[in-house]
Formats: C-alpha cells, structure tokens, sequence
C-alpha cells in the first residue's frame, strides 16, 4: 500500500515560519494556498495538516495526523498519548513564573498560598508539587501578564522570550519552570510504512540540522 505521512504544521503562528522553512530545507514541496487546511506534497508521500497549536497533539494521539510539529509546552500541557521523535532547536523560549518588579523573592517557598495565574497548569502544577509548594492556581486562556495589575493573581506563570512583555508590565521572571523549544511528535502507533516515512523525513531533518551548523 502507498501510504502518505500526515504531519500536522501550525497554521500561523510563532512555530509556522520555521516549521514551514524547515520542510522546504528537506527538500518537500507543496502548494499552501490561502485559507486551506490540507496540503498535499508534490515530491514527498506526505500530506501536511494546517491546524491551530494546542490542536496538534490531540490529532496526533488520536491518529488523525502521524507526526506533528508543536512547542515542547503545548505537548506537556495538553498531556495527550504521543512522544518526542526529536528537537528542532526553533520558537525557543521559557515557562517562567514572574512576580511585580517592586517585590522582594523570597525564594520557592515564598510561593506558598500564592494566587498564581497561567494558561499551563497542568505544567505548574507538577512544578509546584515537584517544589512542596502549595498555591492557588488561576486559569486564563490569555493576557496572563496583566493579571497582577488588575488584582487578578500575585503572580503568573507564562512563556518568556525577550522578557520585555514582563518588562512592560512591571513583572520580574523569578523561576523557570520550562525550557522549551518546537518539537517533532509522533503517535505511538505508527504503521512499518509509515515508520519508513517518518525515517526518511528524520534523516533530512538531522541533515538540514547539521549543514545549518
Ligand atoms: O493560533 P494558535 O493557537 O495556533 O497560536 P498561539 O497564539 O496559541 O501560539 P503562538 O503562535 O503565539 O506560539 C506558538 C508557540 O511558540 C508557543 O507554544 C511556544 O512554544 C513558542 N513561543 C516562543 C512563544 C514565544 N516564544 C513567546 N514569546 N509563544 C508565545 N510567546 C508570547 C508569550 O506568551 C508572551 O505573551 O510572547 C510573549 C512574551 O514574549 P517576550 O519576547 O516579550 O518575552
Ligand atoms: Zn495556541
């Protein structure tokens, strides 16, 4: 049976560019027109799947798609049945918690009974268990940064780059919680053809890797 790969790619965000850039460097071609959800390669058994991030590990551990190009923290925070085939070294960053600049850290434990706001809590929840620290974690799906101005939470735990949006905010980043970067995904259960596929796409993925060095 001709079986094609279905990679799941971010439709446009911080992770399309380079994942984009790095399928091209493998040598695959494809046609992306606008507002389209599926691609089909013209020179590769592959069909590449345009999604929105946090969708990309579900669709990856239910099968929908193969393999998936997503940020380490997505991956952890939605804790769905896939796993890491490789590290891309792209859309770095950290998940830091960050308290008002003005404030004194007194260290992890300063934490405890803390309102902590975050869109990763699954994540900041093993940190703090890891660290006995007990705190109240406070869910938002976005602008996390304002949330001690407005008097939503003492504290936040969000994704860092530059730091100027903590910068900006009157926020210092305090602990790192994660390093993350983008990473290649698979489902567990991948067919021997499909397996060839993934390998052949690894192989120019390292090469891409290492001529880049
Ligand atoms: O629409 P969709 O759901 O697909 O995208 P999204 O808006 O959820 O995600 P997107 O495109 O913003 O980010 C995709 C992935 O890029 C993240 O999951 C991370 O793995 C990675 N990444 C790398 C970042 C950043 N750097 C980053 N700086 N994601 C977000 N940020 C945000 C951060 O949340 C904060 O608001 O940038 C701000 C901080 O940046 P600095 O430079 O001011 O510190
Ligand atoms: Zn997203």
């Amino acid at each position: 049976m001709n079986d094609i790969l279905r990679i799941a790619v971010q439709k446009s965000g911080r992770l399309s560019e380079d994942s984009f850039a790095l399928i091209k460097e493998c040598g695959i071609d494809f046609q992306n027109g606008i507002g389209q959800l599926k691609a089909q390669a013209t020179n590769f058994p592959a069909e590449f799947l345009l999604l929105r991030d946090d969708d990309i590990p579900g669709y990856v551990a239910d099968g929908v798609a193969d393999i998936g190009i997503v940020g380490e923290n997505v991956m952890l925070e939605k804790s769905k049945d896939t796993e890491v085939v490789h590290r891309l070294g792209f859309s770095k960053c950290r998940l830091s918690i960050a308290i008002p600049k003005n404030e004194e850290y007194k260290g992890i434990k300063g934490l405890e009974g803390k309102s902590i706001a975050t869109s990763y809590p699954r994540i900041l929840r093993h940190f703090l268990e890891a660290n006995q620290v007990s705190a109240d974690i406070h869910e938002i799906s976005g602008s996390v940064e304002i949330a001690p101005s407005i008097g939503l939470a003492e504290a936040i735990c969000d994704l860092v780059s530059s730091g100027s949006t903590l910068f900006t905010n009157g926020l210092k980043e305090v602990e790192v919680v994660l390093k993350s970067e983008a990473v290649l995904i698979r489902q567990k259960n991948l067919s021997e053809s499909k397996t060839n596929l993934l390998d052949k796409l690894l192989f120019r993925i390292k090469s891409v890797q290492n001529a880049r060095k």
